[in-house]
């Protein structure tokens, strides 16, 4: 960076960004319990969208055709992602597929990406249960900002005071970016240090709970930290430290910087070519070779400074923003031209299944129900969607059904969407405007934190429950005759089904425990649905004085399950 420029980085803040490796082959790999060394890729129709590392050491590329990579690579397992069909509702379940049947599939047929969100909210669950007190800014489908600030001071102002800064310094399984070592009498690498023990911990926890590898970056803001965690993949996390930016921005492709991966990127590599002449590709830094009155003229001051910025690894400190809830849910599909009624309302009926579904999913986590059914629509003579909105349809009690949504959405089209629509090559369904719902009795599932949910997400993953958990805790809003019912409900439960033979010594409090010690993670996730909806049904009610006082015997689990955790992540660092 220019010795004279006047950009001052604020490094007093510890960001991490967290990206998971190959992602959606992760999930496959977890669901079909396929070795993880094996070749892997998910395919969307005819392309490859994740290909996992086996394969990418293969040759194996994104994008390339299914056809192509099995040419590449012919033992690769392709995993084909979920679809729904024009008469039923998702029961392709993926697996290694016929590459010929594809094409036409995608003519009747639609991507659904639920299990892909479902493994998200589990791995949020994880971060929120390990660091509750952080804010947490889910990114996209597989990436998450935090900012542990406040949790490396705590930690900072806890740490021994006989034990040499110098000592606290790494030894987490990271890599520190740049040539420097790390200086102990520099706060802001003591703090980036706490960072890294912070983001291998969380890692630790991802894949110890999901059977999930992550790599992370751990810096002073959040555009360094997303450089950071893409640097050592898989599985490594790199700390970037003050001082390196110039470096790292001259090793950084152009066009992968956060921001200039679109049509700005591209006028910033015309302009690059205008000054420099240079055979290998352009990269960040080869934007500083642009005059600032060039810039200016072309983006305009305000534009051409946040450019400038961003090349220096400025990023106006933006905050990590507390977002995990999508504001609307999209169901949308493109396909040949039509101005056939018949067609349009065929679609209608496979986006209103797939929204049903996820609408339910949302319910079930976040208590809450959208107000607004949107439709959207794209004819042939444009390159944007259109929409139309309209009151959500309500049925007495509940959510509307994909019956329901469907022939609603096809009203207000043939109303209102036609005169523009023809001919249609894309339709989109979507559900905005989200209200809670009044406080539903709380689910014995939520009781307990998220190892309950592991191997092969299930549309009804109880995914939110240990936020929810949390959160309920720290309000104090459940109320002892809840606890009371809701363990007896599995107490009861668990007996009847056998699952284990419980230790006649112990009191029953410290049976609930042994019982979800000791059943298998499967089994306790079968358990805790069954029971959950077992309490829900309110089929059972019995004296609950007689089992045990409820409180203690909750907090009893919630001890186990922490200890057991606590173990569980320390042998990931021995
Ligand atoms: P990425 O994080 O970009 O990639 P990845 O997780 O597969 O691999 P990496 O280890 O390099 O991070 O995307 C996350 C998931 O999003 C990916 O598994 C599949 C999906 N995806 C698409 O469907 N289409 C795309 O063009 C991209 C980039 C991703
Ligand atoms: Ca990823
Ligand atoms: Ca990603």
């Amino acid at each position: 960076m220019d010795p004279g420029d006047p950009r001052k980085a604020n490094n007093e803040r510890v960001i991490l960004h967290i990206d998971l490796d190959c992602f959606y082959c992760q999930v496959e790999h977890r669901r079909l319990d396929i070795p993880r060394d094996i070749p892997l890729a998910v395919q969307q129709w005819d392309g490859l969208i994740a290909v996992n590392y086996p394969a990418r050491a293969r040759g194996i590329t994104r994008h390339m055709r299914a056809k192509e990579a099995k040419n590449t690579c012919n033992d690769l397992v392709l995993v084909h992602v979920e679809t729904i069909g024009v008469d039923e509702f998702s029961t392709e379940d993926g697996g290694a597929v016929n590459i010929q049947t594809l094409s036409s599939d995608r003519l009747s047929k639609k991507a659904c990406l639920e299990r892909y969100r479902l493994a998200n909210a589990e791995i949020l669950d994880v971060l929120h249960a390990e660091i509750p007190t952080c804010p947490i800014e889910k990114a996209s489908i597989d990436e998450v900002y935090i900012d542990v600030t406040t949790l490396v001071d705590k930690e900072l102002s806890l740490k021994d005071p006989s034990i040499d800064g110098a000592d606290y310094l790494f030894g987490w399984g990271s890599v520190l970016y740049g040539e420097h070592p790390l200086n102990p009498s520099s706060p802001c690498d003591v703090r980036l240090s706490y960072g890294a023990m912070i983001a291998s911990r969380l890692r630790g926890a991802i894949q110890t709970r999901c059977h999930f590898t992550s790599s992370a970056g751990i810096s002073y803001n959040k555009l360094l930290a997303k450089i950071g965690s893409a640097k050592n993949k898989p599985n490594q996390q790199t700390l970037i430290r003050p001082g390196v930016v110039e470096s790292l921005m001259s090793e950084l492709p152009l066009r992968k910087l956060k921001n200039f991966g679109g049509k700005l990127g591209e006028e910033l590599e015309s302009l690059c070519k205008l000054y420099i002449n240079k055979s290998t590709p352009l990269v960040v830094c080869d934007i500083w070779n642009i005059p600032s009155t060039k810039l200016q003229s072309k983006f305009g001051p305000e534009r051409a400074a946040w450019i400038l910025d961003l090349v220096h690894g400025l990023d106006g400190d933006a905050e990590v923003v507390q977002k995990e809830r999508t504001k609307s849910m999209l169901a949308a599909k493109s396909f040949a031209a039509t101005s056939d009624l018949k067609i349009i309302s065929k679609w209608f009926d496979v986006l209103a299944s797939e929204l049903e579904s996820r609408m339910k999913t949302d319910l079930e986590m976040y208590n809450r129900r959208p107000r607004t059914l949107g439709v959207s629509f794209r004819s042939n003579s444009s390159s944007q969607d259109r929409t139309r909105q309209s009151p959500m349809p309500n049925m007495p009690g509940g959510q509307p059904c994909k019956h329901t949504l469907a022939s609603a959405a096809f009203e207000i089209f043939k109303s209102r969407c036609t005169s523009e629509a023809f001919p249609c090559v894309r339709l989109g369904l979507t559900a905005s405007d989200f209200q809670n719902c009044p406080d539903k009795k709380l689910s014995i599932a939520r009781f307990f934190p998220a190892t309950n949910v592991v191997h092969g997400a299930s549309r009804k993953s109880p995914t939110e429950t240990g936020r929810k958990q949390q959160q309920e805790q720290q309000r104090g809003n459940r109320t002892p005759q809840e606890l009371n019912t809701q363990t007896h409900a599995l107490v009861e439960y668990t007996e009847r089904k056998k699952v284990i033979t419980s230790t006649p010594s112990l009191g029953a409090h410290e049976e609930v425990g042994n019982i979800l010690s000791e059943v298998d993670i499967e089994q306790q996730r079968i358990l805790l649905q069954e029971a959950s909806m077992l309490h829900r049904m309110q089929k059972r009610t019995r004296d609950t004085d007689t089992i045990c006082d409820s409180s203690t015997c909750v907090e009893s689990v919630r001890k186990k399950k922490e200890s057991s955790r606590k173990k569980t992540i320390a042998q990931y660092f021995s």
